[in-house]
């Protein structure tokens, strides 16, 4: 009796000494970071960010939290990096198409070398990351990468032919853009936010994306004919300030790095879906039209970006970038990553 007596005690001594002293993290430890973000809430970018988020806060029992911020409230699309350099957030979430001439080796990724879904795309943007270590993403620490699916052409009047495209406005960046000029269009370039005033306005007939905007945005309200073309990507970083990621505990550092190709996978994942999602609702509670072009009538879409890699590799060669390589190694990644 006595004996059971003392063990009783042992043990409500021991709990009481862990409530005190156990794992619960204190105010002082825990770290918080804002994270911007430059399109609204609903959309993939912003989806993503908060998978991350939900992610690293139960993977690091509460040590970090982190602050979300969609709809360009603490960083806008275009001074995303320069912010992170500059510490005005912790973490952004960027567009790679709104500045072509600052990424030059991960835009190769928006060549139209036929990459097949978001999936894929994001793995062989990472892994195209890694390998070149571009130094453009060196004052920044990279969280993951990713792509959209391939792009296709929403507008408000019919394009059918190589003759409908000609001269007319669609809003693109970057490599999109430069596909859509080969085709004979007219690229208007901005952010993906700025297009839903530009289409309303009639600055712009229409843009070329990938097809979860069409729900995501409305754009299906006012564009009702999707041109199938399934081109190429948008590719996109999140960075971290180089500073607020050394101050990490190791810890946090590895829960972190541990979700880079797991995030790019997941991002992927969520927009092939979501891409399937979002032409059903287009056509059944829209109607939207989506245009097959013809085997003819691709072809000769098709010979008209021939001719882009090629130039790729010249300009970017003199440069002094290993630009044939890059696109070698592009073409072997996607052919593997799509098996
Ligand atoms: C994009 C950008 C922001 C929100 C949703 C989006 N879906 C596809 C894109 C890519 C794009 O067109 C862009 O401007 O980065």
């Amino acid at each position: 009796m006595k004996k059971i007596g003392w063990f009783l005690i042992g043990i409500f001594t021991a709990t009481l000494l862990s409530a005190f002293m156990a794992p619960m993290p204190s105010v002082a430890e825990t770290v918080k970071l804002n994270y911007a973000n430059f399109p609204p809430a609903p959309t993939f970018p912003c989806v993503q960010m908060e998978r991350w988020k939900t992610e690293v806060e139960k993977r690091t029992n509460g040590k970090v939290l982190v602050n979300t911020f969609p709809g360009g409230t603490l960083l806008g699309a275009k001074n995303m990096m320069d912010g992170v350099i500059a510490g005005q957030a912790d973490i952004g979430c960027l567009s790679m198409a709104y500045q072509p001439g600052r990424f030059v080796v991960t835009n190769a990724s928006s060549l139209p070398l036929g990459i097949p879904n978001a999936t894929v795309g994001s793995l062989v943007l990472w892994d195209l990351y890694q390998k070149y270590q571009p130094e453009e993403f060196a004052k920044v620490k990279v969280l993951t990468m990713f792509t959209t699916a391939p792009t296709n052409i929403m507008s408000k009047v019919p394009v059918r032919t190589l003759d409908d495209i000609k001269g007319l406005d669609l809003r693109a960046s970057g490599g999109a853009a430069k596909i859509l000029a080969a085709w004979g269009a007219n690229p208007v370039g901005m952010p993906m936010p700025a297009t839903v005033e530009a289409l309303q306005k009639g600055v712009v007939k229409g843009l070329y994306s990938s097809l979860e905007v069409m729900k995501d945005f409305k754009f299906a309200e006012t564009c009702k004919y999707v041109t199938v073309t399934d081109t190429v990507i948008y590719p996109f970083a999140v960075v971290m300030n180089m500073d607020k990621w050394n101050s990490l505990p190791k810890d946090v550092q590895k829960v972190m790095d541990d979700l880079r190709v797991e995030q790019a996978q997941w991002t992927g994942n969520y927009m092939d879906n979501h891409v399937k999602t979002a032409i059903e609702w287009s056509k059944t509670n829209q109607g939207v039209e989506f245009i097959q072009l013809s085997k003819e009538e691709k072809a000769n879409w098709d010979a008209k970006l021939d001719f882009m890699a090629t130039k790729w590799i010249g300009d970017t060669s003199a440069k002094g970038i290993p630009a044939q390589a890059i696109v070698d190694d592009l073409k072997r990644m996607i052919a593997e990553k799509s098996k």
